[in-house]
């Protein structure tokens, strides 16, 4: 229990009750066919939050069957954009509604902050689902000039029945990016959400039915990666597979859509962001967003800014800040809202971040502060720095998804564009400084799908989001985050009187 300020009124807050576990098929919450059930943990102390209804392949099957009835007869791909944009603007509003107990929910499933919860993770959502709500009526094609006798138009159609398969570090803002444009486009589809956050889309699926979202448009399987996620990957009446997760994953999946059906794939995956701060940055500024790019949500953020490049005029004044920043940034309880750091998702996530700490050490990269797991139980894990780390470093090229940060020293422009762009992934970059033209130059040299100029986390249902190199193709949000749930048809007809 905790105290939340809420427009200036405090009040107790309570670990939410737990009201839906079971999966969501055809309109309804159903047990798996199996009767077989899993527990979901609270990484706070690593006790059984409830047990969950465990989906396999066949119940798969039957969520894609209601999907593909409601696609192929249903009136959710027929009924008007802007009816399919007042449906979801409801959805929304019941969301809102509900947002304090939804955001208790992902703290105690995922150990996310309920601050962040209701002020970023879940007001984000909602601004990505009524953004999309709002494109819903202003989908539409192109008329075609043609050359000689004919003239045409495209048709942009929902691709059908869609999967998507989401990771456990954002259970809420991953599943309104994904579910948003393919309600708006008029899709139907099948959530799988990671077996170590449940809850949330379950909650959202009720809502979905109370919103008028009509039974068979949005089903929830919960289940595992090898099993459940691995039938709809391989599932030859899916249409289309978003996931947004591991590159080893990821390849997975396109190897099982390409082994199936041939369906769309879009992928999300892995990042190793680079931050470069210049000599011109206020260091004080450019610490705090440093600390915020890698300790906020623990780590596990996919764009984390993990390597943090600083130009060697102000490098021996951004490590010494950067470690008392860290040695004072909270870890504690998500449901406080006094902590900046909640447990890490699970026992596994936990241990991994752990030994690729104890890896750094051994590589000779120096441990500035932290390092250690912290609080009595649960995976907490103290806000870590290293220093001295060369690019060659495992720690330096790895995904940790945990709370350390890696510092490397730079002289010019042209060393730093070089060593961010030295990774095998592509998700997101950060520049700070006043001089305008660095920024430009450097916003154009780095691989990496956004760039974020003297901010960071800048995030937008209007901005694409998507990787380069491994960490995967396609986009979400914006407009561009429509095109994967959509099919372009081309209609031809004669200008004149029909040759044949
Ligand atoms: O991811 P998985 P894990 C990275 C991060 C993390 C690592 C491992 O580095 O430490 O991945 O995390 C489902 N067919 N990211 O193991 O396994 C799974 O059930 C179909 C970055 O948790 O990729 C879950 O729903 N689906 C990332 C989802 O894939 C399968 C966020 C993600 O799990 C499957 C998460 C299979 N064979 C982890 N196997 C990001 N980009 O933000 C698993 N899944």
């Amino acid at each position: 229990m905790a105290e939340y300020n809420s427009n200036g009124k405090s009040h107790e807050f309570k670990a939410p009750e737990i009201k839906f576990t079971k999966l969501f098929i055809n309109g309804v919450f159903v047990d798996s066919l199996s009767g077989k059930t899993f527990e979901t943990i609270d990484p706070r102390n690593g006790e059984v939050i409830a047990r969950v209804s465990e989906g396999g392949k066949e119940d798969v099957d039957l969520a894609v069957k209601a999907a593909r009835q409601a696609f192929d007869h249903g009136k959710w791909p027929r009924m008007s954009g802007y009816g399919r944009g007042r449906i979801m603007m409801k959805f929304a509003d019941l969301i809102e509604q509900h947002k304090e107990e939804l955001a208790a929910l992902d703290s105690i499933d995922a150990g996310k902050l309920f601050t962040a919860g209701v002020h970023n993770d879940i007001p984000h959502s909602l601004n990505i689902l009524r953004y999309y709500a709002g494109a819903a009526d202003k989908i539409h094609g192109e008329t075609l000039k043609l050359s000689g006798e004919y003239q045409g138009y495209t048709l942009k159609e929902p691709i059908g029945v869609v999967g998507h398969i989401i990771p456990w570090n954002f259970p809420t803002t991953l599943f309104f990016l994904k579910v948003s444009p393919a309600l708006a486009a008029g899709c139907t589809m099948i959530v799988k959400p990671a077996e170590q956050t449940p809850l949330s889309a379950l909650f959202f699926a009720h809502l979905a039915k109370e919103a008028g979202i009509p039974d068979g448009v949005l089903n929830v399987v919960n289940g595992f990666g090898n099993t459940a996620g691995a039938a709809i990957s391989s599932h030859m009446d899916v249409d289309a597979v978003s996931f947004t997760g591991s590159t080893e994953v990821g390849r997975l999946i396109m190897e099982a859509a390409a082994k199936s059906n041939l369906k769309s794939v879009s992928l999300e995956l892995g990042g190793k962001s680079p931050l470069i701060i210049f000599d011109d940055a206020d260091v004080d500024m450019a610490v705090a967003l440093a600390s915020l790019a890698i300790f906020y949500n623990k780590g596990e953020i996919c764009v984390a800014g993990s390597r943090v490049f600083v130009q060697e005029g102000i490098y021996d004044e951004f490590v010494k800040k950067a470690a008392e920043s860290a040695k004072k940034w909270v870890v504690g309880d998500p449901l406080d809202p006094q902590v900046q750091q909640g447990p890490q998702v699970d026992k596994q996530q936990f241990e991994k971040v752990l030994s690729y700490i104890a890896h750094g050490t051994r590589e000779g990269a120096t441990l500035l502060t932290g390092g250690k797991p912290c609080c009595d139980k649960g995976y907490y894990i103290e806000p870590t720095i290293f220093t001295d780390v060369k690019e060659d470093m495992l720690i330096a090229e790895d995904e940790i998804f945990g709370p350390v940060m890696c510092l490397m020293k730079f002289k010019t422009i042209e060393e730093a564009i070089e060593k961010a762009n030295a990774t095998r992934y592509g998700l997101a970059a950060g520049i700070v400084t006043k001089d305008l033209n660095v920024a430009n130059r450097v916003s154009r040299s780095v691989r990496a799908g956004s760039i974020w100029i003297n901010c960071y986390f800048a995030f937008d249902p209007d901005a694409p989001f998507g990787g380069y190199k491994l960490s995967g193709f396609g986009r979400d949000s914006g407009l561009n985050g429509l095109d994967k749930y959509l099919q372009v048809k081309s209609v031809v007809t004669p200008l004149y009187n029909s040759p044949w």
